[in-house]
């Protein structure tokens, strides 16, 4: 069977001839036109920068290289007696745009326990940090110290082809990869259950197994398939979110990738990113304190029409581009549906009855663009259902993920030999004289 490196390394030359004849026969051809409000609104619905493993529609949600989430729950290998798409199966298609098989996922899976060991500096510099330093602030201040052992950064300094810059990123991309786990855990045992000794890494198991083995939560296998799903479903969602755009952005200067994702997770701690889906767990379990478990969809319309009116926002609703049910919570939901124990979860049925009401609310309230939920309104809630109930730690197994999507673009980005970024910016006085 063929290593992921030389599937890679197959599918690369077809890429970079797409790329040639799309420089070659299509420089000056416009495909868009920049407004003022998407100058001062963030940027948004520009078209402005190339990210191959998925394209985000309104209506349909995410593909990865084509194939829709359900897609994917059919043709990505699981883990080992698992029915949930895996980490390592995500990772090889959205690297390749191939599924993967059985043997290749197992292979992976081998090869990222094998180098998942974090070096002794990165534990000892973890282990120093106080409990009460933020979970984000460790992980990524440790994927950072992890650029000491970069092959891109080192090969680099001794001088090598454009052409090879893609093969040092895939090493560093995998190994980056390997030790999430390690890392993450560490800091979720320093943090939440200190003196605790983290179990070794079994080279049986995939990626999120072992994870879930570090975490503690080993012995719960509906925890860490969920997590499982979890962790694939987030990998990637297009290039323009603030921790994949981060990522893309530093990786443009040739900064390693260790420090393009240090980066990146930095902006995945921000409120308006990766918070939301504790945003969401804190405020169903308000509606529970507040109604008890109980509740009539009558109560809950109450509620959310209390909540709009103190002018906050419904957390869980709404997305910045999709125009329907993200497809992501679907996938959730329907792992719920699947397991007795969470449809007799109080805080799962509320969520389950907060969808059945609340795009209606939203659309009678008539502001929001999109008054579905998004993969947060339920995300949270099964972690916490399951016991892992630290809501501050969240972002970090959102980070733990973002890891694939972010990563394979890096590789992709060399591989096209992808310059540097550099949009133009402007002051609103030389905006003005623009528009005169
Ligand atoms: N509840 C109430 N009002 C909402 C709303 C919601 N869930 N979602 C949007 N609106 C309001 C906006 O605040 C905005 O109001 P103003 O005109 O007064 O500013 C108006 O509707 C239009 O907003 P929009 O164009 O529909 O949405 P944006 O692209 O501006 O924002 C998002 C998108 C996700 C930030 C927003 O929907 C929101 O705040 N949702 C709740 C928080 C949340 O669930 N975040 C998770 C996002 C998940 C992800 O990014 O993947």
């Amino acid at each position: 069977t063929k290593s992921l490196r030389e599937t890679l390394q197959e599918v690369i030359p077809a890429k970079q001839e797409q790329l040639k004849k799309l420089k070659a026969e299509h420089s000056q051809t416009v495909v868009g036109d920049v407004k003022v409000e998407n100058i001062i609104g963030g940027m948004r619905g520009i078209k402005a920068m190339l990210w191959e493993a998925s394209v985000l529609d309104p209506n349909e949600g995410i593909r990865f290289h084509g194939l829709s989430i359900p897609d994917c729950q059919k043709v990505l290998p699981p883990a080992p007696g698992g029915k949930e798409i895996i980490a390592e199966s995500m990772l090889w298609l959205l690297l390749t745009g191939k599924v993967p098989t059985e043997a290749q996922t197992r292979e992976l899976s081998r090869e990222l326990a094998e180098k998942g060991d974090l070096p002794p500096f990165v534990e000892k510099l973890i282990d120093s940090f106080p409990a009460t330093l933020h979970p984000m602030t460790q992980l990524g201040m440790g994927v950072a110290a992890l650029n000491h052992d970069s092959l891109f950064q080192a090969a680099y300094e001794k001088g090598i082809k454009k052409t090879e810059y893609w093969t040092y990123t895939l090493d560093d991309c995998i190994n980056l990869i390997a030790r999430l786990p390690a890392l993450a855990a560490r800091i979720y045992r320093n943090v939440y259950k200190p003196g605790e000794a983290l179990p070794a890494l079994n080279k049986d198991l995939d990626l999120v197994g072992n994870y879930s083995n570090l975490l503690g939560f080993g012995g719960n296998q509906s925890l860490t398939e969920y997590l499982r799903l979890y962790i694939a479903l987030h990998g990637d969602h297009e290039g323009g979110n603030a921790s994949a755009h981060t990522a893309h952005l530093v990786g443009s200067t040739l900064s390693d990738p260790y420090l393009s994702y240090s980066a990146a997770l930095f902006a995945l701690a921000g409120p308006l990113h990766g918070l939301a889906n504790q945003e969401v767990l804190r405020w169903q379990l308000a509606m529970q304190a507040e109604l008890g478990s109980d509740v009539s969809h009558e109560q809950i319309k109450e509620y959310l029409w209390k909540t709009l009116k103190s002018g906050q926002v419904v957390p869980g609703y709404g997305h910045g581009v999709l125009r329907n049910p993200d497809p992501r919570f679907i996938a959730l939901q329907e792992f719920c549906d699947a397991r007795p124990e969470l449809q007799e979860s109080s805080i799962i049925r509320l969520v389950k009855k907060t969808y059945e009401v609340a795009p209606g609310v939203l659309k009678e309230h008539g502001k929001t663009k999109n008054p579905y939920p998004n993969v947060d309104a339920t995300s949270g809630c099964v972690l916490y259902h399951y016991g892992l109930k630290e809501f501050k730690y969240y972002t970090v197994i959102f980070g733990v993920s973002r890891a694939l999507g972010a990563l394979t673009q890096l590789v992709w980005a060399r591989a096209l030999g992808l310059p540097l970024e550099r949009p133009k910016s402007l002051s609103m006085d030389a905006l003005e004289k623009l528009i005169k």
